[in-house]
């Protein structure tokens, strides 16, 4: 089978065995560490269209095929710190939409005033990134005018100056990004990738700031109509891989993106868990990985929690199985019950617990 490959690490090993496991060559560095992997599944083909073979840590680095090679190169390095933030650790995206009418907290933060405060409570919860969205982008949500957007988004901006907490930017227009990161915001977050306004790569590049590079299939009006695709996981992957090839070719540096799947859009409950099982993949981008699955549908699907205010288990154990892959930034509403799991989880398979 000849065609692209792909390497799916598998067997994520933490604390001593794996810098143990790492030193005698049996396992590899994930992501630059503290995780280790013990192999990894080949893939080759083209979606829809595979041969899969489970590979060990050193039969992965004996390997001289040159896509390997540099598949491995991007799984292991080091990943440098985002807007200061060290990835040594699973890092906290706190939500704050200041919308009326968003899924999962529709129009309680919708005034500039309780969405300043509600920043502040999840940095203090210890959220180590706020994210702020003035649109909607929930199935079937239609869009936003800029000034609307704008409108939404800079009083809130300007009421959180000085918050030490670097802020991220959750929109898709370019307009949005250029005002937003003048009025403090230290990362942009894109559910479109640089894709759906014409003027985004440029105004992305400009800014100078990391940036999240989202996976959506078609637009939120329409994207939970029969989404489709002959390997959801591989399909994801090779966009993600494009969109940061397009934004190195735009002038951005590959150091300053961030991939993200997408859980719930344009995807089934079964696309969803493809993605959530084979996260680890997405490390073969070279980039750091974020995940967004937080009081999602498909929480709600598996549990049979309806409202999506109390899908917060469900989301926790999303955000701890994301973590156990080494994901190295987590997007959630529940910022306090996320970090308590994830610092007891982590102190659980390190086998010892360094405050922050
Ligand atoms: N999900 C939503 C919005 N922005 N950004 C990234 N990078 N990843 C995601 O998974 C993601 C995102 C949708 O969730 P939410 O903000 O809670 O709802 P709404 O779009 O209705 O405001």
């Amino acid at each position: 089978m000849s065609g692209k490959i792909y390497l799916r690490p598998v067997g994520v090993i933490w604390g001593d065995v794996a810098a143990a496991a790492i030193a005698e060559g049996a396992a590899l560095p994930l992501a630059g560490g503290p995780a280790a992997f013990l192999g990894a599944q080949l893939i080759e083909g083209v979606p829809g269209r595979t041969a899969r073979r489970q590979l060990s840590a050193r039969d992965i680095a004996a390997s001289a095929e040159p896509q390997i090679r540099a598949t491995l190169d991007r799984l292991t390095a080091p990943r440098p710190p985002i807007a200061g933030l060290a990835l040594n650790r699973p890092l906290l995206m706190g939500i704050v939409n200041v919308t009326p009418d968003s899924f999962s907290d529709g129009g309680d933060f919708a005034e500039a005033g309780s969405a300043e405060a509600q920043a502040r409570r999840l940095a203090a919860e210890g959220a180590d990134i706020i994210d702020i969205g003035g649109e909607s982008t929930r199935p079937g949500a239609a869009p936003v005018d800029a000034a609307e957007e704008l409108a939404r988004i800079l009083p809130v901006l300007a009421g959180l100056r000085g918050l030490p907490t670097p802020i991220s930017i959750d929109t898709r227009k370019a307009a949005l990004m250029t005002a937003a990161v003048a009025g403090g915001a230290a990362i942009i977050n894109d559910v479109s990738a640089l894709t759906y306004d014409p003027g985004a790569l440029a105004a992305a590049a400009r800014s100078g700031v990391p940036i999240v590079l989202m996976h959506a299939l078609g637009d939120p009006r329409t994207m939970q109509d029969q989404p489709a695709y002959a390997d959801v996981l591989l399909e994801v992957y090779d966009y993600l891989a494009a969109r940061i090839e397009a934004c190195e070719a735009a002038g951005i540096p590959r150091r300053l993106l961030i991939a993200d799947p997408g859980i719930g859009f344009g995807k089934t409950l079964e696309h969803n868990l493809a993605l959530m099982a084979g996260i680890a993949l997405f490390h073969g981008l070279g980039v750091p990985v974020l995940l967004g699955a937080s009081r999602k549908r498909f929480i709600g699907a598996i549990s049979g929690v309806t409202d999506p205010k109390r899908r917060s288990h469900g989301s926790v154990a999303a955000a701890l199985a994301a973590a156990a892959e080494a994901v190295q930034v987590l997007r959630v509403h529940d910022v306090a019950a996320t970090r308590e799991a994830l610092d007891v989880w982590r102190a659980s398979v390190q086998g010892r617990w360094q405050p922050r």
